[in-house]
């Protein structure tokens, strides 16, 4: 019998910055995913979370001032508040850093080691922080960089428990070739067998040289390294350490998906699966990968500042039209590039025209013809049962799409029979049949396909667009929770009851100005108050230059007082800076270039002369002095 309990994950989130349309997107597609399989009847368990442990948060904390468990309590809540305003319903979100994640690591530790596949051995070789991963001397690329983020890689030395995973090679090639949907879509499963048949090599699992993760019972001082902590993430959830039966339930017998990004398959489609085979537990069912996304046409970087912000979108295009843009874009699988013009086509010829006419003309219409009470429907006519006919075979075909994941074709399905109905309104045309009184009976029947035909778009487009499926529910007079829905019940057709009272209509997705959006991606305030305003005359009283600092020493008798020795292009002066708390380190400063103010009255700080001030900036309670790029002259005055 075919398992109805259907489990399906998203990648944990690194938590060194906020989340953005890449891991947006992730999650959106498992929660389309979640609420489709609880319109077909599953038994659902859908997980996110974030993941905690590892080098690069340990760092991303410090360079923030604050200890790994500060930051990651910062960070956590914005995962939790973002996925809130996407509608992600998961039934649960994890952190590697909580008491039952660490004991279902530690006992996955333990059962790998105890089958005798983790000995003691010396790791030496180079280490990517941001992708948390070992480079082998062959993959390197340019100048000691990383092949898959192109960063600098940093050489470890150090003692290392590894896991016998060259063990696991034959196994795994044989379940890969087995089942052809473990690895998804297709391309990626070659990729994989590629990798594979050049040879696994065993793998650190272990750190010696940092703290931040779980340690490991059976190697004293070493911790777990963060991917072999962060996989174990998806056993954790289901009782893997705690609850046997929720795991046997979710796990063992039910269906269990995997999505994340093309970087990290090979994480997910050779570690994690070696991983289970030694720990005895079952392989999941399909690990699926999905391309990436750039920003009007770039890689997406903080310093480029065209990384696409969700809630942003959100506020100018509403959640469900962002969340049906994403998946209806691009195939899933491949790379895609998100643009304002391309979310605005799409908002305009989608949603406001096809499904949003659709709509409109039908109420309009009912209303006008027979009042808001649905009427006897009469005999259907082969225009209907043709209808009706493309209805059932897109179930099938979106049941069959979804099982694969295809959201945009499962999506571009739906839109035929959408596309269909408005044609259908075309040619039965009701304005025509309201004018002959014998017509009437056909007029009801009409109509009533096309309630009825909405009625059964807004089961099917929820998943995606969780509020505009309610929205149609309810202007055709549905109070019920659209989330309840099953697919089951939307098969049969005439299902309206004569008498049912239609909801009121206004308009789900009005259109937008392709123009006007592409201008308006920053929009400038032309409202702006200016507190304080100065003008030209009085700031140019103020005298900036960049200045080169030579020396860097505490002031004595005080814990808050740098002096700095700076050459600001013609004298070297003194200047005293209430900056010691944020420098720990302040001889780094000493080459730096900076900016300072050259006219202010020299005073005697603490027994010391200042004969000016440096600029700093602050934020949050913390000041950084503004350094000035290194080709820019000493002496430089700042206009
Ligand atoms: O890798 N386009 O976390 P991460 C599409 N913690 N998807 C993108 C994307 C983009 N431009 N950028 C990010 C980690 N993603 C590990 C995972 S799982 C046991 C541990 C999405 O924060 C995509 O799903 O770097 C990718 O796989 C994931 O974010 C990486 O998130």
């Amino acid at each position: 019998m075919e398992s109805k309990n259907f489990y399906i994950t998203t990648p944990i989130y690194y938590v060194n910055g906020d989340p953005h349309v890449g891991s947006a997107y992730t999650t959106i597609a498992a929660d389309v995913m979640a609420r489709y399989k609880r319109t077909m009847g599953y038994d659902v368990y859908f997980l996110t979370g974030t993941d905690e442990h590892g080098q690069k948060v340990e760092e991303t904390a410090k360079a923030k001032g604050m200890t790994p468990q500060e930051w990651t309590d910062l960070m956590a809540p914005r995962f939790v508040e973002m996925w809130k305003a996407l509608n992600i319903k998961n039934d649960d979100f994890i952190r590697t850093t909580e008491e039952r994640h660490k004991k279902a690591v530690k006992k996955i530790l333990q059962t790998v080691y105890e089958k005798g596949d983790i000995y003691k051995g010396e790791y030496e070789g180079k280490y990517c922080v941001s992708c948390e991963t070992f480079v082998p001397e062959n993959q390197i690329v340019g100048e000691d960089q990383c092949p898959d983020c192109g960063k600098k890689l940093r050489m470890v030395k150090e003692e290392s428990y590894f896991f016998r995973m060259s063990k696991y090679q034959d196994a795994l090639l044989k379940h890969i070739d087995e089942h052809p949907d473990f690895i998804l879509p297709r391309s990626r499963r070659n990729e994989v067998i590629s990798f594979i048949k050049q040879g696994l090599q065993d793998l650190s699992i272990s750190r010696n040289t940092f703290e931040w993760g779980i340690p490991i019972e059976f190697a004293p001082g070493h911790i777990t390294y963060v991917w072999f902590d962060a996989l174990t993430n998806y056993l954790t959830a289901v009782g893997y350490e705690n609850n046997p039966e929720e795991f046997q339930k979710r796990w063992e017998n039910g269906e269990v998906v995997h999505l994340l990004g093309k970087d990290i398959v090979r994480f997910h489609a050779i570690i994690w699966p070696c991983m289970l085979l030694s720990a005895g537990v079952k392989l999941p069912d399909k690990i699926v990968a999905h391309g990436w996304w750039t920003s009007e046409g770039e890689k997406m970087s903080k310093s480029k500042g065209n990384v696409v912000a969700p809630l942003e979108e959100v506020k100018k295009y509403g959640v469900d039209a962002f969340r049906y843009y994403l998946l209806r874009e691009v195939s899933f699988g491949n790379d895609g590039d998100y643009s304002t013009k391309a979310i605005v086509t799409r908002i305009n010829s989608d949603l406001a025209n096809d499904l949003g006419n659709l709509l409109n003309r039908t109420l309009g219409m009912y209303k006008k013809y027979f009042g808001e009470e649905i009427v006897k429907t009469g005999e259907y006519e082969a225009i209907d049962l043709e209808a009706q006919k493309l209805f059932d075979e897109i179930l099938v075909q979106v049941e069959d799409m979804m099982s694969r994941l295809e959201f945009s074709r499962a999506l571009e399905t739906i839109w035929k029979f959408i596309s269909r109905m408005n044609k259908y309104i075309d040619e039965t045309t009701p304005w025509l049949l309201i004018k002959d009184e014998s017509k009437k009976e056909r007029l009801a029947t009409v109509m009533n396909m096309l309630v009825e035909s909405l009625y059964k778009v807004a089961v099917l487009v929820a998943p995606y667009m969780p509020e505009a499926g309610q929205k149609i529910w309810n202007q055709l007079g549905y109070n019920d929770d659209i989330e309840k829905a099953l697919v089951e019940n939307i098969k049969p057709w005439n299902i309206l009851e004569v008498g049912h009272k239609l909801g009121n209509a206004s308009p789900i997705f009005p259109r937008l100005e392709v123009e006007k959006e592409v201008k308006e991606k920053n929009p400038v305030n032309k409202d702006l108050k200016i507190e304080n305003p100065i003008n030209i005359d009085e700031f140019s009283k103020v005298e900036i230059k960049v200045v080169e600092i030579l020396e860097a020493d505490k002031v004595e008798g005080s814990d808050k007082l740098l002096k700095f020795k700076v050459n600001d292009g013609k004298n070297i002066r003194q200047i005293v800076s209430g900056i010691a708390k944020y420098y720990p380190e302040y001889k780094e400063l000493v080459g730096k270039k900076v900016l300072a103010v050259v006219n202010l009255e020299p005073v005697v700080l603490r027994g010391e002369l200042s004969q000016g001030m440096l600029l700093s900036s602050e934020e949050k309670k913390r000041i950084k002095l503004v350094e000035v790029d290194s080709s820019v002259k000493v002496g430089s005055k700042i206009k």
